[in-house]
């Protein structure tokens, strides 16, 4: 790149600007849902504990029953309930119907890539309800660890409004390469906890985290997301299985995400791991609200608008910030990967070599 020309800068914009509203049009959610559905309070409400396609198994009474939708709402089940909704059921002959929903507190969900259409469309999975916290659950070796995740997780639960902490499993293999990765998220006052449910490890730890809240855990295939929470309940009734030898990536134990009631007043929500994270209905102008550690720097770049990408090493205080090791490589390194994903530019690569050579030069 020679020059930097505002107005390529605006037209890409633009650009930007016309393909977000495009996706946000496509992914509008129909609002099929009757008016009287969701209701504030009922008098005693059950939990959804996992649903599958039409059948909703619900915490109601201190028994699991299985319910079904109200006739009047067309929708399939696994469409308007989600692990962790409180609903109002009501007992009719000898089925339970779900009459109401009650208020969320807050919904998780992510954008999943459909392979079946031709476009990039993608479609919102949500994943689960009223969560209080979410811990990112990420493992040490296996599955190598890498921040990339870890930072599009942030991003999600962060748009979500839901708190997140970090749980480092599998610490028994835990290397100083690990170790640095986690410094980056404690220096950014990211909660981190070490586990290790071989030796029972910070197991204690984690559940003072969890106490008294919904929570749920979120991360990778193989990571541990069920042995920690067979770890937590005190039994061995979930399945896990073993991360494959080769590719070193796990094997998609878990299929849907299910509700554990661990303590009174406390519990998980497992979840079935996911291989990458779709980020591609953010608009690419607001990355960077996701990047703490740009504060301070990115006020300073010589364009108001700048998104620290394509526009020149001499005008982007945010690059040199890299280059003299003020913010973070790594992840300077997910923000562009984010963003060339967004923005249909693939060569975040050649602005990284930039920056590293910067550095040299300084050295
Ligand atoms: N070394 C080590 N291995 C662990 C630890 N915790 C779990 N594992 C192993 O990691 C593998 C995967 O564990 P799971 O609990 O099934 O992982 P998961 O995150 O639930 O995986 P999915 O259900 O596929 O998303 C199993 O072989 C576990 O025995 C740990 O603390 N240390
Ligand atoms: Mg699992
Ligand atoms: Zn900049």
């Amino acid at each position: 790149m020679s020059h930097y020309n505002a107005y390529d800068s605006f037209k890409t914009k633009k650009s930007i600007e016309k393909k977000q509203r495009a996706k946000a049009k496509a992914l509008g959610e129909k609002s099929e849902l009757v008016d009287d559905f969701v209701i504030n309070t009922c008098e005693e409400y059950g939990v959804a504990i996992e649903v599958r396609y039409d059948d909703a198994y619900i915490l109601y009474k201190g028994e699991v029953v299985i319910a079904k939708l109200r006739r009047d709402i067309n929708l399939v089940c696994n469409q308007v309930v989600f692990p962790g909704d409180k609903v109002d059921v009501e007992k009719s002959n000898d089925t339970y119907i779900i009459n109401h929903l009650l208020k969320r507190t807050s919904i998780l969900s992510r954008i999943k890539k459909d392979s079946t259409r031709l476009n990039d469309v993608g479609l919102t999975k949500k994943i689960a309800s009223n969560i209080d916290l979410a811990v990112i659950v990420v493992a040490a070796q296996e599955p190598p660890l890498h921040p990339k995740f870890i930072d599009r997780y942030l991003m999600i639960l962060q748009n979500s409004n839901i708190p997140a902490v970090i749980c480092l499993n599998k610490c028994d293999l835990k290397t100083d390469e690990d170790e640095k990765i986690l410094d980056t998220y404690r220096n950014l006052g990211i909660d981190v906890v070490e586990t290790s449910t071989y030796g029972n490890i910070g197991i204690d730890n984690l559940k003072s985290r969890l106490i008294n809240k919904q929570a749920i855990f979120v991360g990778n295939s193989g990571v541990g997301k069920s042995s920690l929470t067979n770890a937590i309940m005190g039994d061995n009734e979930i399945k896990t299985s073993h991360v494959s030898d080769k590719s070193k990536r796990g094997r998609h134990t878990t299929t849907t995400s299910k509700y554990y009631v661990w303590e009174e007043n406390s519990s998980i929500i497992d979840t079935p791991g996911i291989r990458s994270l779709d980020v591609s209905s953010f608009n690419p102008i607001e990355i960077q609200d996701y990047f703490p550690e740009f504060e301070g720097w990115r006020d300073k770049c010589k364009y108001s608008d700048c998104i620290h990408f394509n526009e020149p090493y001499d005008s982007c205080i945010v690059k040199q910030g890299v280059a003299n090791g003020l913010i973070n490589a790594e992840r300077y390194e997910s923000y562009l990967r984010i963003m060339s994903d967004l923005l249909g530019e693939k060569d975040y690569e050649v602005i990284l070599e930039e920056v590293a050579s910067r550095k040299l030069q300084k050295n």
